[in-house]
């Protein structure tokens, strides 16, 4: 028998995205690391069968039918036709990563939940950030919210803190949830558009229903674009209560606040990295955990005493409405540190299963109806997503805690229950497992025992009813480039809304009577009729700004992990390149040398130096900050080069910080652009320290006028 091997594929390396990574030595350590368990194992069929040939299928004489009989083939061809699973409804695309959680100190005082309580202790953790609306395949940076669901697996069970990267929601009640995701779903028609909101079916619906005009403020706004899963706050988002040893509860708001500042992209950059590189957050995750720039966040709440709950101008229970920070501060828990990627993405996290109803004693809920409808969905979704009701048992869902009860069978049922009493009480195994009483600490959960005498109606409660005010504050408290952000986005979406009396709705409606001069601006955008002010009497709140909702206000004032290019072709000044590496080294950011193409650059005085991709490659929208380095055949080569100066105007464009060293200086008059606070020229040692203070205010904003007039 002749088995024809296949020749083996030319590199392991070769991606599937446009963007040329480089064959580097890091990426070759990386896939060592992820080296398979078979390592030195037979292949073998999944009854244990050692497999002679992989190649061919059982056949009557090389040139004839396959037979039936070939349970080698069948058994592989069948397992392969079961690949997938259904995505999630909402949230399909996403990554996952796994890590430790600690507490500062002990919080005894707030809740008895044991892993706010020993400061060594670290509780493993598993994270999923996804976005809301496109599919497991589609972009990561197109303007959507951000999942943010964290899995602590605690020793007590596991605690889900099912998240988003925004605080408030679109909608009041569970009930109205289907209506808004197929809203915003992609039109069931032609199934358009993927992973956006701009289109008639999503605005239909917002401008039909006022409770979402918050949240959709937020969601035109910078924080749906991320810079990255790193730079994104997260927020509990409903009304929890942390519940002490003596029984005392307390409401709190959970936050999830990057050590690494929150900041955005900018939108036209966003939209060509969907197209360039469909991976790009899952991709800067992964790689900053490989690199070891471990992502963190503090974890804190707001914490507001059972007495004052009627104490504010808008309901707690109301999830579309934020606790200001500036009324009631963030209260710091303890530290998440994100250090490990995971060994499988299916196994971990398409098949991660969070649910806001897994709490641990010591934690309780709050009464809005939001999270009531989601204490019902979340497990509901995973019957059929996962195949039955086993999925705890699938080794990502599986606490650390032991698990016995009386529950048996069904689908997927990997444990082999001993004994014979499957009931409780029971006399025949000993009782065995049996309750506990609640304790002060390790003991069974309690419902926080909260006093209710009502009707049982269906009606929304009026202390719901204020759906403007916070999306005024909202808008108010953003900085001028924040505003514009937000007026361009409303244009955008509604200039993409078939339909003008939808768009003239949410004009005249919505955003009238939130701010009248963006109601007009964007109404000036879309060429409709200025609008009159709004005939909601909206109430007038107490505080008028909230610095802490700006971004503007939230950069991290460092440079750690952030990427910066180096644009050369031969002749460049190769000392300008090592001085440039050091300084930014020194900050803990990371510099990838670009050429031509990649092949390797000779320096001025001779040396080859290799480069990590081409220009090409690696465009400007991967990276935070570009330096050119002088060298006066490399800037001539650069000039003469239609990529590489695309790629400076592109980062200009895009507001990032540009130093410009030696002979690059000539690039000014190649390309028409003047120095500004982010676009610096200068000698060696002068440079650096301008260049990271920059790139340490994430992009120039004063710029943005000017950079309206270069070609996208
Ligand atoms: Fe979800 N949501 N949701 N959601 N949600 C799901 O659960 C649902 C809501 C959130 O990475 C689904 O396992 C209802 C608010 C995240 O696996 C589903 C309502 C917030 C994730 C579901 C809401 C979220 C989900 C789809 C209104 C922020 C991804 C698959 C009552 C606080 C979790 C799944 C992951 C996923 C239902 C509203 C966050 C269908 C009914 C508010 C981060 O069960």
């Amino acid at each position: 028998m002749s088995t024809k091997k296949p020749a083996a594929p030319k590199s392991a390396l070769a991606g599937t995205d446009t963007l040329d990574r480089g064959n580097t030595n890091a990426k070759l350590d990386s896939l060592e690391k992820f080296r398979s368990d078979a390592t030195e194992q037979a292949l073998r069929t999944n009854q244990g069968v050692k497999i002679a040939d992989n190649q061919n299928t059982l056949k009557v004489g090389a040139r004839g039918p396959s037979l039936l009989e070939d349970f080698i083939m069948r058994e592989k061809i069948t397992h392969f036709d079961h690949e997938r699973i259904p995505e999630r409804i909402v949230h399909a695309r996403g990554t996952g990563a796994h890590g430790v959680f600690q507490t500062y100190e002990n919080h005894s005082v707030l809740t008895k939940a044991g892993f706010l309580q020993d400061p060594g202790k670290k509780t493993p953790v598993f994270v999923r950030f996804s976005t809301v609306q496109g599919p497991r395949g589609s972009g990561d940076t197109v303007r959507d919210v951000r999942g943010f669901a964290v899995k602590f697996f605690t020793d007590e069970g596991n605690f889900d803190l099912v998240g988003n990267n925004m605080p408030v929601f679109f909608i009041q009640d569970a009930i109205k949830f289907p209506d808004f995701v197929h809203a915003v779903k992609p039109e069931p028609h032609n199934e358009i558009p993927t992973g956006g909101s701009a289109h008639d079916t999503f605005w239909d619906f917002v401008s039909l229903v006022p409770e979402s005009a918050h949240m959709v403020m937020w969601a035109m706004s910078d924080r749906a674009i991320p810079k990255s899963l790193r730079s994104m706050q997260g927020f509990g988002v409903h009304t929890f209560r942390l519940v002490n040893a003596e029984g005392k509860s307390r409401f709190v708001k959970f936050h999830w606040r990057p050590s690494n500042g929150t900041c955005s992209l900018v939108w036209d950059e966003a939209q060509k990295l969907a197209g360039k590189d469909t991976d790009y957050h899952r991709r800067d995750l992964w790689e900053a955990i490989e690199m070891g720039d471990y992502p963190e966040w503090e974890l804190g709440v707001q914490i507001v005493e059972e007495e004052n709950e009627h104490s504010f101008d808008f309901d707690i229970l109301d999830p579309t409405k934020i606790i200001p920070e500036e009324i009631v501060p963030i209260t710091p828990l303890g530290k998440m540190t994100l250090n490990r990627n995971p060994d499988n993405f299916f196994a971990e996290t398409e098949q991660v299963a969070f649910c806001p109803g897994h709490i641990v004693p010591g934690i309780d809920f709050s009464n809005d109806p939001l999270l009531q409808g989601r204490l019902f969905s979340y497990t509901d979704t995973q019957i059929s997503r996962l195949g039955g009701p086993n999925f705890h048992e699938i080794p990502i869902n599986r606490p650390v805690a032991p698990f016995h009860n009386g529950q048996r069978d069904a689908l997927h049922r990997t444990t082999i229950d001993k004994g014979r009493a499957s009931y409780e009480p029971n006399s025949i195994d000993g009782g065995w497992p049996k309750e506990t009483p609640p304790a002060a600490q390790d003991g069974g959960f309690e419902t926080y025992p909260e006093r209710i005498d009502a009707n049982k109606i269906r009606q929304r409660s009026e202390s719901f009813g204020d759906h403007f005010s916070q999306a005024r504050l909202f808008f108010h408290s953003m900085s001028k480039h924040e505003q514009e952000h937000i007026i361009a986005a409303y244009s955008f979406e509604l200039g993409k809304v078939e339909r003008e009396f939808i768009r003239a709705r949410e004009v005249n409606e919505i955003l009238a009577n939130i701010d009248l001069e963006l109601a007009k601006r964007v109404a000036q955008n879309l060429g409709l009729p200025a609008p009159k002010a709004g005939t909601v009497d909206v109430p007038k709140i107490s505080l008028e700004r909230s610095p802490a909702l700006s971004q503007a206000n939230l950069l991290p004032g460092n440079i750690k992990s952030r990427k910066v290019a180096i644009l050369a072709a031969n002749g460049v000044d190769g000392a300008a390149i090592d001085a440039m590496k050091k300084a930014l080294k020194a900050e803990g950011a990371h510099a990838k040398l670009l050429g031509p193409t990649s092949a390797p650059v000779t320096t001025a005085d001779g040396k080859a130096l290799p480069v990590d991709a081409s220009m090409e490659g690696l465009p400007s929208i991967a990276f935070d900050a570009v330096f050119v380095p002088g060298g006066a055949a490399s800037i001539k080569a650069l000039s003469g080069d239609g990529v590489a100066l695309h790629y400076v105007l592109e980062a200009y464009k895009h507001l990032k910080a540009i130093a410009l060293h030696g002979e690059a200086k000539q690039l000014l008059d190649v390309l028409k652009l003047e120095t500004d606070a982010g676009l610096i020229v200068g000698a060696n040692g002068k440079l650096a320290k301008p260049f990271i203070a920059a790139i340490g205010q994430h992009r120039v904003w004063d710029r943005e006028p000017k950079a309206k007039a270069i070609p996208a």
